[in-house]
């Protein structure tokens, strides 16, 4: 199940207390303040990384806590530091502080400070002045900062297999990349998007969409807004049955519905499934979309020619 929001809780570390030790031993009866700081609680930070591809790990963490900082000692022991908790997120991922609504985008692997670290409590070395040689007090730590934050993934592929139910989106993901999606004869196999590398390109593919999608019907409305940042679309339509244009138009019709931004995006066409036609209904089809300045391949998945050619277009497209 591809997880793409989470809310969760961030919590730094508190800052530990200072000491109010007054040094005694067998030398000193009343001897002077030794009381270290207290160390500063850790910091929450996020970094985006290409490791992580979805949100899964926030599924049942509901909660980000760093460790707190040590408290100061007698002797001047200085409290421990707390380390940072730096967690990876998908690049990608879109941060929305609940409180402030300020919002910071994941684009790359800069740790982002999210809740900063209390600082520690000094001890009471550091409240030693001329009039008191000796205080008894000591600071306490500060806490640490807490956010409520919202965590969105909008995954970046480069390329978006698109098209309606059953045109072969995801069995083309399987051959051009190293993803392993569920194929199925049935429209609505793929429920959630996959996304899958070929070499170091991202290409997504997505639910089917339908007529009404970008209203809610079908699945693929949802989705949609995971190719909004896609660089080109392939838009897969077999040749097996209906008629291709209004395919075509149906799944444009969506797009210009959900945002019209997405029919300026460059576009592929690939007319899937070419081995269970025959030459004339290829040729024509190519044809229709030729006329319209359309960009058009043909594939079928049991010619691997035409998968490697359709490979060697999109290696130069991105
Ligand atoms: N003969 C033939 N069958 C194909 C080809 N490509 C896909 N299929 C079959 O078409 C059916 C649908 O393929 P999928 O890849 O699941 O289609 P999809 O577009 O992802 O479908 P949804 O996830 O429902 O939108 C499966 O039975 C595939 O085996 C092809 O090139 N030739
Ligand atoms: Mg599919």
């Amino acid at each position: 199940m591809l997880v793409d929001e989470v809310v969760l809780k961030i919590k730094a570390g508190r800052g530990g207390d200072g000491s109010p030790s007054l040094l005694r031993n067998g030398l000193t009866a009343k001897g002077g303040p030794d009381g270290g700081n207290g160390g500063s609680g850790g910091s929450v930070y996020l970094i985006g990384t290409t490791n992580v591809a979805d949100l899964r790990y926030f599924r049942f963490k509901k909660k980000l806590t760093a460790e707190d900082g040590g408290k100061g000692g007698g002797r001047r022991l200085f409290g421990k530091n707390a380390n940072d908790l730096r967690v990876n997120i998908p690049i990608g991922t879109r941060i929305t502080d609940l409180q402030t609504e300020k919002v910071y985008e994941i684009v790359d692997n800069t740790p982002l400070l999210l809740a900063r670290g209390g600082r520690g409590g000094r001890g009471n070395l550091e409240f030693k002045t001329s009039t008191n040689q000796a205080p008894a007090y000591a600071e306490y730590g500060k806490g640490g900062q807490e956010k409520m934050i919202k965590l969105e993934l909008r995954l970046i592929a480069e390329i978006g297999l698109i098209g309606l139910p059953n045109a072969g989106k995801s069995s083309l993901l399987s051959v051009l990349t190293n993803a392993t999606p569920k194929i199925g004869d049935y429209p609505f196999t793929t429920l959630e998007p996959n996304i899958g590398m070929m070499g170091t390109v991202p290409i997504a593919d997505i639910p089917g969409l339908i007529e009404g999608a970008a209203e809610g019907r079908g699945l693929g409305a949802k989705f949609l807004k995971h190719i909004e940042k896609t660089k080109v679309l392939v838009h897969c339509i077999e040749l097996t049955e209906g008629d291709v244009l209004e395919k075509y138009k149906t799944v444009r019709a969506e797009f210009e519905n959900f945002n019209s931004e997405l029919l300026k995006k460059p576009e592929i066409i690939l007319l899937t499934k070419i081995d269970l036609v025959d030459e004339k209904t290829i040729k024509k089809n190519m044809a229709l979309f030729k006329k319209m300045k359309k960009k058009v391949l043909t594939c079928s998945l049991f010619d691997d020619q035409s998968v490697e050619d359709l490979k060697k277009v999109l290696e130069t497209v991105v």
